[in-house]
Order: C-alpha cells, then sequence, then structure tokens
C-alpha cells in the first residue's frame, strides 16, 4: 500500500521522532493545514497564530522578514513563538531556504542575531549546492540540537517558471534524501510523485505543498495555485501550506477552518482504513 493510502497515525508507527510527533498531532487536532503567517509585525503574528493554533498542525515562519527593534525583541518573539507551540500542540517551520556550502549554513543555521535550531523544528533547504548543504546543517541538527530536528529539501516550486522541472534535478534531490533520512524528514513539493516515481519509500517522508488557495488562481509574480482537494486528493501531497489566503483574509479564523475540513476531508477520503 503507498505510503499516501494509509492514515498518519499508522505512518506515525515507524516514523524517525520529529515526524512521529508530527503526524501524531496531525491526527490528534484532525488537520493537515500549515499557515504561513508572512506579516511582518511581530505582535500580529503572534496574535493571530493564538487565534488559529488549534486549527494547524504548523506555523511557517520568514524570520527575517520581520520588523524587530533589537536583539532582545528577537529573542522575546521566538519565545512566545514556542509557548504558543507548546499550548496550541502546532510545529514551527522557519522557511529559511538555506542554499549555500555547508559551513556557511552552519553558521546561518544556529548563529546571527536568529539562532534557527534554537527555536524551528523544521526548517529547509534548495538542493543545488550538493549534499553538503544537507550534511552541514544535519551536523548541527544532531549535534547542537536539544530536540528533536527535521529538514525538508525544496525538490519543487510553485513558482511559474520555477527551474525544478530541468534535467535531473528532482532525482538529484531525491537522492540527496535517501542517503541522509536521519537529516531529511521530507519535502517542499507539489505532490509525492517525486518520490513514487522512482521508489516505494514515500513512506519515509512528509510531502508540504504551498500555493494553496480557495479563492486566487495566482499573484502579479509567479506564484500559482491549487486547490486544498487537489493538493492533498489527487496529488498525494501531506501538508497544504496557506499564506495569504488566510492571513489577508477578513476573519482569519474562519477561513483557516475553510481550509482545515477541506484539508481534512480530501484526507479522509484517500485514506484506506
Ligand atoms: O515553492 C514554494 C515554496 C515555498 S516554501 N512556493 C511558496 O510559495 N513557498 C512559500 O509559501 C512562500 O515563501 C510563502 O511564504 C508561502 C506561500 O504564501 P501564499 O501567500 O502565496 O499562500
Amino acid at each position: 500500500m503507498s505510503a499516501q493510502t494509509r492514515s498518519y497515525a499508522s505512518r506515525a508507527e515507524k516514523a524517525n521522532p520529529i515526524l512521529k510527533k508530527l503526524f501524531g498531532l496531525m491526527e490528534e487536532k484532525k488537520t493537515n493545514l500549515c499557515v504561513s503567517v508572512d506579516y511582518t509585525d511581530p505582535s500580529k503574528i503572534l496574535d493571530i497564530i493564538d487565534k488559529v493554533g488549534p486549527k494547524v498542525c504548523m506555523v511557517k515562519t520568514h524570520i527575517d522578514i520581520i520588523s524587530f527593534s533589537s536583539v532582545d525583541a528577537i529573542r522575546s518573539f521566538t519565545a512566545s513563538l514556542t509557548a504558543l507551540s507548546q499550548k496550541h500542540n502546532f510545529l514551527i517551520f522557519e522557511d529559511r531556504k538555506f542554499a549555500d556550502i555547508g559551513s556557511t549554513v552552519q553558521h546561518q543555521y544556529r548563529g546571527g542575531v536568529y539562532n534557527i535550531v534554537e527555536w524551528a523544528h523544521i526548517t529547509n533547504a534548495h538542493s543545488f549546492p550538493g549534499p553538503g548543504i544537507v550534511t552541514g546543517l544535519g551536523e548541527v541538527m544532531l549535534k547542537e540540537a536539544k530536540e528533536p530536528r527535521g529538514l525538508l529539501l525544496l525538490a519543487e516550486m510553485s513558482s511559474a517558471g520555477n527551474l525544478s522541472t530541468e534535467g535531473a534535478y528532482r532525482a538529484k534531490t531525491l537522492q540527496m534524501a535517501r542517503d541522509h533520512k536521519d537529516i531529511v524528514c521530507g519535502f517542499i513539493a507539489m505532490g509525492n510523485q517525486i518520490v513514487t516515481e522512482s521508489g516505494d519509500d514515500s513512506d519515509d517522508f512528509i510531502f508540504m505543498t504551498p500555493g494553496v488557495n480557495l479563492a486566487d488562481k495566482g499573484d502579479a509574480h509567479g506564484q500559482q495555485y491549487q486547490s486544498p482537494e487537489f493538493v492533498i486528493g489527487e496529488k498525494k501531497s501531506d501538508i497544504i501550506i496557506v499564506g495569504r489566503g488566510i492571513i489577508k483574509a477578513e476573519d482569519p479564523v474562519a477561513v483557516a477552518e475553510k481550509y482545515r475540513a477541506a484539508g481534512w476531508e480530501a484526507y479522509e477520503k484517500r485514506t484506506v482504513a
């Protein structure tokens, strides 16, 4: 049976610690929704997270777009975010999209002013620098993090004209993940085909898909949107990532519930008991 017809709960059984925690809370909260809170005002971000927290399995941040007044303000923000993740039981995903040689990304991951490894359960990286980006980040994850951490590789992107469809890019990205399953827990991808087209180990990974919106088809800069039904039901992804569809809505909590319900219904339909 392919992984994506199995329940999240059954996939949790043999999963690594970070996926075990994630699959478990998804099943418990009945949600496969990740909200991307791309505001720049830190208090606005914390406010909306407190409200939509019960409806999501994950909150995605871009820490470097937030207007902080000081390094102390960054510390206070990440502490509050961590407290909210415990209060509402969701994981924090810093969408850092690392893209440099292993040695440099280690500094970017643990250091600077953001200290991402300390507070983000999950982060992501582009694969084009080659396997060194995975081993570099992995060393910090496995040796320095106090709790389990996970890395997603960007195998595909949602934007028009992106280069992930060129040549062997996806296959090489997949190979990097297969070679480092203790570090790579999944993919940013449009569905699970990147794995299923060349093997049956899709069970070992989680698939997260951005570019999801119920009202719009795209934006002025090439973003391309699909529906939760298409992404979860047809493309067999595991988690929908929704930004502006929720955060720009008049009533973000009510709209988040719509996405949660649509994503969960699509999951239940495709799942064989
Ligand atoms: O291919 C991608 C990968 C990512 S992580 N396309 C994306 O849109 N993203 C991110 O998902 C992007 O950086 C943004 O934070 C979010 C989508 O936001 P929305 O407002 O278009 O839903």
